[in-house]
C-alpha cells in the first residue's frame, strides 16, 4: 500500500478533532461525536481508497454515517478496511475532561477482527514487555513480569484502569503489587497507545473496555511494535449469536494485536482535549493548533505531527 496513506489519515483525525473540539465542555456528547463523525466522513472520501468500514459508529439502521460496511473512498483507489471511532471518549470531550482523541486505522481487506460492539479484557504494554504479558494470569504476575523486562520495581509501573465497579478486584490486586494506578473516566485507547511511548508515563493498560476500540488499540500497538491481548466478555447468549453472525467461534478465545490488526497496518490519532498521549486542540485567532500520532506497521515509523490550521484557507467542517 502506499505510504503517503499515513499522512493522508492524519488530515481525516485532524478535521474531525476541529470539529468536536467546538464541542469540548459543552455537555453535549452527541453534538461532539456527531461532529467528530461528519468531518471525518468528508475527509475520507478525498482519500484514494476504495474502503469498507468494519468498525464503526453501529449497524446501518443505528448510525447514519460510518457504519459498518458503508464504503468510503471511490473505485480504483487501494482495497481496504477501515476502522474508526471517530470521536474516543464522547463524555471526556462534553465535560471538557482529559483523554478524548478522533482515531482511524486501516489495514488491508479483511485485516481486522470484525469485533462486535460488546465488552473485551484487555492488556496493553510497551514494546520491552511485549512478549511477557499474559491475559489469564494475575495482575500482580503480569506486573512483576513487566517490572522485570523493564528492570525496575513494580512500584515505578503505572496502570491505567477505567474507573468502573467492574474493576474493583483488579484495581485492588494492583494496589497490592505495589503499582500506581491512574483511573480514568473514560476512553482506553490513548492510554493503551501511551503504554508503547517511552516518556508517556504509563506502562500498562489493563481491564474492560469496549471490543471495537481494543482492535484500534492493537492496529497502533502493531506499528509501534507493543504487546496487547484481548479476549471477549459475554453478557448474554445474544452477544454470542452477534459475535457467531460476525464470524466468531471460539468464545474464550485469546487475540494478540496481530490477530486483531493483520498485514500492513496504518494508524492515525489526534487529540481532541489533552492526555497523556497527545494534546488537544487549541484554538487562536483565525485557526487551531492540532497534536496528532500517525504510523504504519511495516516500517514502524511513528511520527508526532503538530499542525496549524488557518481557518481562512481551508474548509473546516
Ligand atoms: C467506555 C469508554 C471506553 O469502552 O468505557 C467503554 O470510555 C465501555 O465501558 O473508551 P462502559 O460501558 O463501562 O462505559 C471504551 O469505549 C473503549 O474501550
Amino acid at each position: 500500500m502506499d505510504r503517503n496513506l499515513a499522512l493522508e489519515l492524519v488530515r481525516v483525525t485532524e478535521a474531525a478533532a476541529l470539529a468536536c473540539g467546538r464541542w469540548v465542555g459543552k455537555g453535549d456528547k452527541n453534538s461532539a461525536d456527531d461532529a467528530a463523525t461528519e468531518a471525518m466522513r468528508r475527509t475520507l472520501d478525498s482519500i484514494d481508497i476504495n474502503g469498507t468500514v468494519v468498525i464503526g459508529e453501529g449497524e446501518m439502521d443505528e448510525a447514519p454515517m460510518l457504519y459498518i460496511g458503508e464504503k468510503v473512498g471511490h473505485d480504483g483507489g487501494a482495497d481496504v478496511d477501515i476502522a474508526v471511532d471517530p470521536l474516543e471518549g464522547t463524555s471526556i470531550c462534553a465535560k471538557g475532561m482529559t483523554g478524548a482523541i478522533t482515531t482511524i486505522a486501516l489495514a488491508p481487506r479483511g485485516g481486522f477482527l470484525h469485533a462486535p460492539d460488546m465488552y473485551m479484557d484487555k492488556i496493553a504494554v510497551g514494546p520491552q514487555a511485549c512478549g511477557v504479558i499474559d491475559i489469564t494470569a494475575s495482575p500482580e504476575e503480569n506486573l512483576k513480569r513487566v517490572a522485570e523486562a523493564k528492570s525496575c520495581y513494580i512500584q515505578d509501573l503505572t496502570v491505567v484502569i477505567l474507573d468502573r465497579p467492574r474493576h474493583e478486584k483488579i484495581i485492588g490486586e494492583v494496589r497490592k503489587a505495589g503499582a500506581r494506578i491512574h483511573l480514568i473516566s473514560d476512553g482506553d485507547v490513548a492510554p493503551a497507545i501511551a503504554a508503547t511511548v517511552a516518556d508517556s508515563g504509563v506502562d500498562m493498560m489493563l481491564g474492560i473496555g469496549g471490543a471495537p476500540e481494543g482492535v484500534l488499540a492493537a492496529a497502533a500497538l502493531k506499528c509501534m511494535g507493543g504487546g496487547m491481548q484481548g479476549r471477549l466478555v459475554f453478557l448474554s447468549s445474544e452477544e454470542k449469536d452477534r459475535a457467531r453472525a460476525m464470524g466468531i467461534d471460539d468464545f474464550d478465545r485469546i487475540y494478540s494485536a496481530e490477530e486483531m490488526a493483520g498485514g500492513d497496518v496504518f494508524f492515525a490519532a489526534t487529540g481532541v482535549t489533552n492526555g497523556e498521549l497527545l494534546r488537544g486542540v487549541r484554538y487562536f485567532s483565525g485557526g487551531a493548533e492540532t497534536h496528532s500520532i500517525v504510523m504504519r506497521s511495516k516500517s514502524r515509523t511513528v511520527r508526532f505531527i503538530k499542525a496549524e490550521h488557518q481557518f481562512d484557507f481551508k474548509p473546516v467542517y
